[in-house]
């Protein structure tokens, strides 16, 4: 929900819990079983999730309901349809949409098949398809996304130094320095497989935007698994106060997440 500077921001997004994008989504605390892992509510009772595929942001796509996880026929499985994916969980955009259970096969009930969402949808389950529960597909088919991840560091060097970006479901969109401290450093650093913050600087023109930044601050604490989990706020009176991009550097080379189970494929 990226604005131009100096655009108001809605009345609706004091809820910190339903802010980065304009859809329903909102994220769950993480549960222990699965760490680092993206979890998508809804308003239902359904959740979204990625699993086996080497991080938070990739996987075979799970949806939970009735009290069972199952997963999605790879039938008209496309980039359209992973895009909802990665948005509904704050992943960013859809990199590749993974056919032929690429990333294992899952169990359970296959939820849906023949997915045909626009890529706007605010859930993957509001997209059309044969209709909830009906396939006719086996999980060798199971669907899977790498999508772009929702942070990274642009500009830079390599990829554990820059500007900071996130990703909106459509586009990267620069933070602004304004209140960014380096507990959130710390947590993008540690997120990027990047070691620790050493700087944080700000004054980083907004050119490459065109103006556009992230409307919103990060206030994380530092102990986060990742910058997505960190309290914000809107940028106050719609504005953020800052004089330009935040920029951070890490102390590491691009580091092998201690979490990754599979191998670095998407790395
Ligand atoms: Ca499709
Ligand atoms: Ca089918």
């Amino acid at each position: 929900m990226f604005q131009p500077a100096g655009s108001a921001a809605s009345e609706e997004t004091q809820d910190p819990k339903t802010l980065l994008i304009p859809t329903a989504t909102s994220h769950s605390p993480t549960p222990a079983s699965t760490p680092h892992c993206h979890i998508s509510l809804s308003p239902g009772s359904k959740q979204l999730r990625l699993v086996d595929g080497g991080g938070s942001c990739s996987g075979r796509v799970e949806i939970l309901d009735q009290g069972s996880w199952g997963t999605i026929c790879d039938d008209g499985w496309d980039l359209d349809d992973a895009r909802v994916v990665c948005r509904q969980l704050g992943c960013g955009g859809a990199l590749s949409a993974l056919k032929f259970a690429q990333l294992g096969q899952g169990s359970g009930p296959i939820w849906l098949d023949e997915l045909n969402c626009g890529g706007k949808e605010s859930h993957v389950w509001r997209c059309p398809s044969r209709g909830w529960g009906q396939h006719d597909c086996g999980h060798a088919e199971d669907a899977g996304v790498v999508c772009s991840g929702f942070v990274r560091l642009a500009g830079g060097e390599g990829p554990c130094s820059g500007r900071v970006e996130v990703h909106s479901g459509e586009a990267w969109t620069p933070v602004s320095d304004g209140n960014f401290t380096l507990p959130t450093a710390q947590v993008i650093c540690a997120e990027l497989g990047c070691g620790k913050a050493v700087s944080v600087l700000g004054h980083v023109p907004f050119r490459e935007s065109d103006g556009r930044f992230w409307a919103e601050e990060f206030r994380c604490e530092g102990q986060e698994p990742e910058l997505w989990s960190c309290p914000r706020v809107p940028c106050p009176g719609g504005t953020c106060h800052h004089s330009g991009a935040a920029q951070v550097a890490c102390s590491g080379e691009m580091q092998v997440r201690p979490f990754i189970s599979v191998d670095t494929l998407f790395m």
